[in-house]
């Protein structure tokens, strides 16, 4: 029997007592919906192989390998392992595979002209301590932005690359770095909910467009300081069989990053595009 209970005051939804093998058609309409109003979804108990993780993550939209090769599952490319190879082979701890995702708030895929639409990740191993994920609304963002800014900004797109102003690139090989910006406007419409919401990500920004050096930095670290809203954070403490998607459409996220590294933390992660009929919106 399928349920399905808020988790956060405006994000965060979890669904128990449903098995993603054999979800039927209107049992996923109604998660997925469910999805689209809580911007993260949980599922609980989950046993998956590799092409069962992957034929559910299917059902999101088009799966697409993520641009780091390195940690790509060897046989299929359009599964991302986390935490897999952490210690160089001195054995010490190798920071971009521990601190993945813990840099800073994000969103996946703002270096694409089609960014992904989502994100999923399945648990594999836990650690006993730390290695959470948060998340945050950017719907939450958008409404705390003063009149003026969401006047200033209406139709104004953000140039980003992978490694934005800081050029940090350490989990991509060589012939993929260098890649020309991407731009998206900064307030977009989600083409599902129709909401608006703050399109950003502080790591990846490397300029407003239409505005010079000066007044485009104090408007990213303007935008950067209202992306957290405290009513629309939620904070994932992860149990091994979890299934966790997000909208990157409209919403931040980041690692904790503070677990201990002798510990093991595992994931199966999906990197999921929009549908055609979607990218037309944006
Ligand atoms: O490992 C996590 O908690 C999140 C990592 C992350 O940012 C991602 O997979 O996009
Ligand atoms: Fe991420």
């Amino acid at each position: 029997m399928v349920q399905i209970r808020r988790l956060g005051p405006q994000i965060g939804v979890e669904v128990s007592g449903v098995d993603l093998r054999t979800i039927d058609e209107p049992t996923f309409r109604r998660i997925y919906q469910a999805w689209l109003n809580a911007n993260v979804m949980v599922v609980t108990g989950q046993e998956l192989t590799l092409q069962q993780f992957l034929e559910y993550s299917r059902r999101f939209g088009p799966v697409s390998p993520h641009p780091s090769k390195s940690t790509r599952h060897p046989e299929i490319p359009e599964i991302t392992m986390l935490g897999i190879n952490k210690h160089n082979a001195d054995g010490s701890l190798n920071m971009a595979i521990y601190r993945r995702g813990a840099e800073g708030w994000h969103t996946d895929g703002a270096y694409d002209d089609i960014p992904f639409k989502a994100t999923q990740l399945y648990g594999l191993a836990i650690p006993n301590q730390g290695g959470d994920t948060l998340f945050a609304s950017g719907y939450a963002a958008y409404e705390a932005m003063p009149q003026r800014l969401k006047i200033r900004l209406a139709n104004v797109r953000g140039a980003f690359t992978y490694g934005g102003r800081t050029k940090s690139q350490a989990l991509l090989n060589p012939e993929d770095r260098d890649r020309v910006p991407a731009m998206h406007l900064l307030i977009r419409t989600h083409p599902e909910t129709g909401r608006k919401s703050l399109y950003f990500d502080p790591g990846k920004i490397l300029s407003i467009e239409g505005c010079g050096e000066a007044e485009s930095n104090a408007l990213i670290d303007e935008l950067t300081a209202l992306m957290i809203q405290p009513d629309g954070e939620y904070r994932h403490k992860w149990r091994v069989g979890d299934v966790v998607i997000w909208d990157n459409r409209c919403s931040y996220h980041k690692a904790a990053g503070d677990y201990p590294p002798e510990q093991d933390r595992i994931h199966w992660r999906t990197s999921i595009k929009d549908w055609p009929q979607h990218v037309a919106l944006q």
